[in-house]
């Protein structure tokens, strides 16, 4: 398509949100402030650069796919993730995992990490003018491979995950100090049991005396926030999750933490995009993990789906947009690991266009004139509407590639670069 063919879509999709009394034009700006949070492990399968050979085994975690061109180390996984933002509209941020310091060949263990193992990436991100997001690496250590960490009942390895969870909330401090946006910092544990447990309460009494230990230190909101993300089951913990939902919503809302929904830690008919306006109505905040549940499988690549749209709605809906964190959280390795983070992403940013695009107005209108025909009517009919040539004209304007374009770009970045990678 030619630029002139997608300005002159444009302009009839213009018209045509006119009709709807929507303001293409306006939702554009809206969109062009939003940022998402590309997670850095989708570069490396959730590998991470330290000495020891970290597996993923007894976190509940699994990767599948074998795709040649893995990035193996901080340049790698930095130049890939250039190469997707690239192909993104607006500018993002960037999460990190502790596992992904810079060790300099050295062993440095999780209760002695530092800042300055994270200055590649602090100097990386000023750079390309992102900001960055982190997360306790609670997993892929000997220390979790009971498949419990802050809620283990030994006192000495909970002393261990306490000290990595206070030393991540340092990092993001001095992180976020610098970069002058509050670096946000995530934990998740995969605390749990594959079978029925004859004492569901103690882990759950021992998780919440950790967190009240790490959490007697505090940060300035200015530089570092606080989001615990709960989960239903993993893999190998079927049967019981000590931070369930129930468990993080209470000690989030009673202790003014952020609470992170992933969306694919549910059961699969519960909506998240329901419990954006519920929960929001108490906490000033909220972190979203954009992920797709399969099955068993909690990781899959976001997509523009329902449940994706249904989210996005309820955000712009809750005129929640400043009120919401965005993180992608997917890792796949079947297909190229760039391609993974775009196509993620940009299913986001189109989702989000989509609702900006939704013609609020009118729907509002309907329902309070009990309309519920028309409202349901013109819910069906916003679905058709031209958001596509919005979304095209919006990556034209952002000076990134339009349509299928960008998969060329991967490519060429294959053949160039991971390909080259053995
Ligand atoms: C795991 C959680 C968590 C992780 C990352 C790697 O189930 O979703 O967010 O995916 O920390
Ligand atoms: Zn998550």
């Amino acid at each position: 398509m030619t630029d002139s063919a997608i300005v002159a879509a444009y302009e009839i999709a213009q018209a045509r949100y006119g009709e709807y009394g929507v303001d293409t034009a306006a939702a554009l700006e809206q969109l062009k402030s939003i940022a998402i949070s590309l997670q850095c492990w989708q570069g490396d399968d959730v590998h991470g650069f330290e000495t020891s050979e970290a597996s993923l085994s007894g976190s509940g975690l699994h990767v599948t796919g074998n795709y040649p061109g893995r990035a193996r180390n901080a340049a790698e996984l930095r130049m890939d993730a250039e190469q997707a933002l690239a192909l993104l509209p607006g500018r993002h941020r960037f999460n990190l995992h502790a596992m992904y310091g810079e060790f300099g060949g050295k062993k440095v263990d999780r209760d002695e990490i530092a800042a300055e193992h994270f200055y590649g990436w602090r100097d990386w991100a000023k750079a390309n003018q992102l900001a960055l997001d982190f997360n306790a690496t609670c997993f892929a250590h000997p220390n979790a491979a009971s498949g419990f960490t802050l809620s283990h009942r030994k006192p000495a390895l909970r002393e261990f995950w306490i000290e990595h969870v206070q030393r991540c909330r340092e990092i993001s401090a001095a992180l976020g100090r610098e970069q002058k946006s509050p670096c946000l910092h995530n934990l998740w544990i995969p605390d749990g049991s594959k079978d029925l447990p004859a004492d569901r309460w103690s882990p759950r009494a021992r998780l919440r005396a950790s967190l009240d230990k790490i959490f007697q230190v505090t940060h300035s909101s200015s530089a570092m926030k606080d989001a615990l993300e709960s989960k239903l089951f993993g893999i190998g913990s079927e049967a019981y999750v000590v931070g369930s939902h129930e468990f993080y919503l209470g000690y989030a809302l009673t202790q003014g933490k952020i609470i992170c929904f992933d969306m694919g830690h549910y059961h699969p008919t519960e909506s998240v995009a329901d419990k954006i306006s519920a929960v929001l109505q108490f906490c000033p905040e909220l972190l979203l993990h954009l992920s797709r549940g399969v099955r068993w499988d909690s990781d899959h690549i976001v997509l523009l789906n329902d449940e994706l749209r249904a989210l996005a709605e309820e955000i712009v809906r809750s005129n929640a947009l400043e009120r919401i964190h965005l993180a992608l959280d997917f890792f796949d390795a079947s297909i190229h690991r760039v391609a993974a983070w775009v196509m993620g992403a940009r299913a986001t940013l189109k989702a989000l266009l989509h609702a900006l695009l939704e013609p609020r107005a009118k729907l509002l209108q309907y329902e309070a004139e009990c309309d519920y025909g028309a409202r349901l009517a013109l819910l069906e009919e916003s679905k058709t509407l031209p958001c596509g040539a919005v979304w095209d004209y919006y990556c034209l304007q952002m000076s990134v590639p339009v349509g299928m374009a960008w998969l060329e770009e991967v490519a060429r970045y294959e053949e160039k670069v991971t390909s080259r990678r053995v």
